[in-house]
């Protein structure tokens, strides 16, 4: 029984069955009227809205941001508030420690033979005893509270302040966020004269705007301060820019920000602020930058005065409604790329708060979970841009020095988790700044492969920070997990997939993946049967040291399964891909364990009780495909066993996840009572890791605290339910749970190269419009029925639910 889980085949008999649909251009242009339309419902949807000020940064502000940057506007009546962040801004690294180097130890590769040993005797404590103290990264613990060294923290950069100097009673207060222009607004009444503030953060000009307006006959006056929590600061004002420049305390990073003011008043500074009078009309740009650059080991030396100063010379020679044009053409261009329609009611005209509060106490409102989906697409264009960072945990927001779990990039699932919609969604250009972050670990990441493992390629374990820290963490049972460079292969891949661009792979992304497999390739070690296994090994975040933990194994599949299929694509290196080849074949074999599970570990010693938050071992049912219905049904029956058991509850990115196994298991009911769960409102700013998840009343996930996974595992979920393109085929509504009796979706993507629109009522398939980006052949499958299209690049094709061709 030595393959339980092969390679995934192409289902022949289906291909045998199938239609064949060869098109027409005469086809494509009968068809041009009938595409999917949307309702204006669907459209004024797309906006969450308050009538109170915001006083929770973490649950109620709101989010804008231009990849660089990212802004929290709290719109409060007399003062406001916008707090702001740099991406680059970190604490930690050389600066802070100079024998700082990534966390690698040089030898403890000397350790691995001694750790495998006991592992085999099952002197498992003292195998835990060894790897904790010589397989765990470097780093600089002496403040006995905490506090390393090192490793560093994503920083709060500042805020700005704006007072209004005028009062009067208050009506009409409305605070909004636009998701689809990515444009804040604030408007109410003092009295008889009217306010309005708008906000945006720029991509094209890496500026974020402020715009104060009122209509008071000669103006009133503002006063306007920047803050910043770090010491050092000075502020100065020139050229109507209120700059703030500083250095880190903590590591002696170099940072500026400048804001520049433009208004029809008269503009004063004294004693570090603005003061503004008789204005109608405020408008601030601020940009900021810091001297970090992405260049390993040093990670420093960009001329940040430089850029801001180039970044404000722009702004300065362009019109505040042209930015604002532009900022609009170029969020849109994105966003809209995928609309969604869910039923037929609209609940826009009711405040979000409490509308979240209503779904809470059970009531449907599916314009809020196609709100959801969209708000995911949102935060992503808003934090992950190309030649940004990408998005950390809490993609670009951050308000303090010392954020939960550092902000950083943790790749035992967070990370990963927010990028899973991207490709799907049609975001591809938000994929970016990963797949580039990824290709600078490279090098920081083969140091800690020789040092920690004595192999060739590169590897990541469960975090990381800005500056190249691959090495395991400092605590072995959270920290040790070399599945995180495989893992992001596994997004390489999917670009390549979604995108069908040959010259990435071949220029880029081919050698990411290699090098990821070059690593497993060396690492796994026989067992006493002679199946290939990781030693040691940790299911992450528990489960105890072992050999052979089958997430590690899982991952292992994945980069050679992908590394082979590159192989073939590009056609090269043949010898290396018999060796993925045979490596894969001597893998150790997926295991169904006593009470039908899907076994977490080699042993069959699953607890059925354990309710652990994460779920690793069914990292082949999603986001891998290992293990799916159509090619490896009895190991997704065990998968199914293991997700019972492990519940409905847990952090907002474990219920993401559990939204995304569901619909792999192909039922969207279950999946719809998770995705009820996820946009469940909560309060809880604190640390629940058991039954905590949900949404504060920004939308915004809760872990708790605030983490963007929660947000973006949805957003996939909803995704995989409603297309699914994994096991060499497009399988449409593969998941729709029956809540959903209605409704419309454009713009999704396929792997292959599709774009798809699909339109079903009364839970049936009512129209599938498919385009074809790369002139790929596919099979496509909505429910029993499914038919192999072979079009060209370009073509347009739309099918009724018999997927018969609509002429
Ligand atoms: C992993 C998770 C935690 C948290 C952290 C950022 O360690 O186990 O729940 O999400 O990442």
């Amino acid at each position: 029984m030595k393959k339980i889980n092969g390679v995934i085949k192409f289902n022949m008999m289906k291909q045998i069955k199938s239609v064949f649909i060869f098109l027409s251009a005469v086809v494509m242009c009968s068809c041009q009227n009938r595409s999917i339309q949307f309702s204006d419902v669907a459209k004024k949807s797309e906006r969450i809205w308050y009538e109170y000020p915001a006083k929770s940064w973490m649950s109620e502000a709101l989010p804008i941001g231009n990849g660089y940057m990212g802004a929290m506007f709290f719109g409060g009546v007399y003062e406001e508030q916008i707090q702001f962040n740099e991406e680059s801004l970190w604490s930690g690294g050389k600066g802070e420690w100079d024998e700082y180097n990534g966390g690698n130890r040089e030898d403890a590769h000397k350790y691995l033979p001694k750790v495998r040993q006991l592992l085999k005797e099952g002197r498992f404590d003292e195998a835990h005893v060894l790897a904790s103290k010589e397989l765990t990264g470097k780093i600089k613990s002496n403040k006995g509270n905490s506090v390393w060294e090192g490793y560093g923290a994503y920083q709060a950069f500042g805020e700005v302040f704006v007072k209004t100097q005028h009062s009067g009673e208050l009506e009409n207060y409305k605070r909004e966020l636009n998701i689809s222009k990515g444009i804040g607004t604030i408007s109410y009444q003092l009295g008889d004269i009217n306010f309005k503030r708008e906000y945006f953060a720029s991509y094209p000009k890496r500026a974020l705007v402020f715009r104060f307006e009122n209509d008071a006959p000669s103006g009133i006056d503002y006063i306007i301060r920047k803050e910043t929590v770090h010491e050092n600061v000075s502020i100065s004002f020139s050229d109507n820019q209120l700059i703030l420049n500083g250095k880190l305390q903590n590591n002696g990073m170099e940072f500026e920000s400048r804001m520049l003011i433009e208004t029809d008043g008269e503009v004063l500074f004294t004693n570090g602020k603005l003061k503004v009078k008789s204005a109608k009309v405020v408008t601030l740009y601020l940009t900021a930058a810091t001297d970090y650059e992405n260049n390993y080991p040093e990670y420093k030396g960009r001329d940040y005065k430089a850029l801001n100063h180039k970044t404000i010379k722009k702004v300065q020679s362009t019109q505040y409604k042209e930015i604002l044009a532009e900022h609009k053409t170029d969020f849109v261009s994105l966003h809209s790329r995928v609309a969604l329609e869910l039923g037929h009611t609209n609940k826009d005209d009711i405040p979000t708060n409490e509308r979240l509060k209503t779904y809470a106490e059970g009531q449907s409102d599916q314009s809020l979970e196609a709100l959801f989906f969209q708000y995911g697409r949102y935060l992503i264009i808003s934090s992950s841009r190309p030649r940004s960072m990408p998005a950390n945990l809490q993609g670009k927001w951050n308000n303090v020095t010392n954020p939960p779990w550092a902000a950083d990039y943790h790749a035992n699932i967070n990370i990963q988790m927010i990028y899973w919609p991207v490709e799907v969604t049609n975001l591809s250009e938000c994929h970016e700044p990963l797949i580039e972050y990824v290709d600078n670990l490279r090098a920081p990441g083969s140091k800690t492969a020789k040092d920690f493992f004595n192999t060739r390629g590169w590897v990541v374990n469960t975090m990381n920070n800005t500056f190249g820290f691959t090495a395991p963490g400092w605590g072995f049972p959270w920290g040790f997990f070399p599945g995180g460079a495989a893992w992001y292969g596994r997004h390489v891949w999917e670009h390549y997939e979604f995108t069908q661009d040959k010259n990435f792979l071949k220029d880029k992304g081919y050698t990411i993946m290699k090098e990821a497999a070059l690593f497993w390739l060396d690492y796994l070690t026989e067992d006493e049967e002679k199946w290939l296994v990781s030693s040691p090994s940790y299911s992450p975040e528990h489960g105890g040291i072992s050999t052979g933990a089958y997430m590690d194994i899982q991952i292992a599949w994945d980069i050679f399964t992908n590394c082979i299929k590159a192989c073939e694509v590009l056609d090269a290196d043949h010898e290396f891909k018999k060796e993925l080849i045979e490596a894969k074949s001597n893998l150790l074999p997926l295991k169904i364990g006593k009470w039908g599970q899907l076994q977490e570990w080699k042993e069959d010693r699953d607890d059925p009780n354990n309710k652990h938050r994460h779920v690793s071992h069914l990292f082949a049912l999603y986001p891998s495909d290992q293990v799916n219905l159509k090619d490896t049904p009895e190991l997704s029956e065990a998968a199914k066993v293991s997700l019972i058991a492990r519940g409905d509850e847990g952090t907002g990115w474990s219920i993401g996840w559990k939204i995304n196994f569901w619909s792999r298991l192909l039922d969207g009911d279950h999946a719809y009572k998770l995705l009820r769960r996820a946009i469940k409102v909560t309060e809880d700013e604190g640390t629940n890791m058991m039954d905590g998840g949900g949404i504060y009343s920004n939308m915004l996930s809760a872990h708790p605290p605030f983490q963007l996974d929660g947000n973006m595992g949805a957003t996939s979920g909803i995704a995989e339910m409603l297309i699914q393109s994994h096991a060499g085929e497009i399988h449409v509504l593969p998941a729709l749970p029956k809540a959903w009796l209605e409704g419309k979706i454009t713009g999704l993507k396929a792997r292959k190269g599709f774009e798809i629109d699909i339109e079903w009522k009364d839970g049936e398939l009512t129209l599938l419009k498919i385009k074809s980006l790369s002139g790929n052949r596919i099979n496509v499958k909505y429910r029993d029925k499914s038919t192999v299209i072979n079009l060209k690049k370009g073509e347009v094709i739309r099918l009724d639910r018999k997927l018969k061709l609509i002429e």
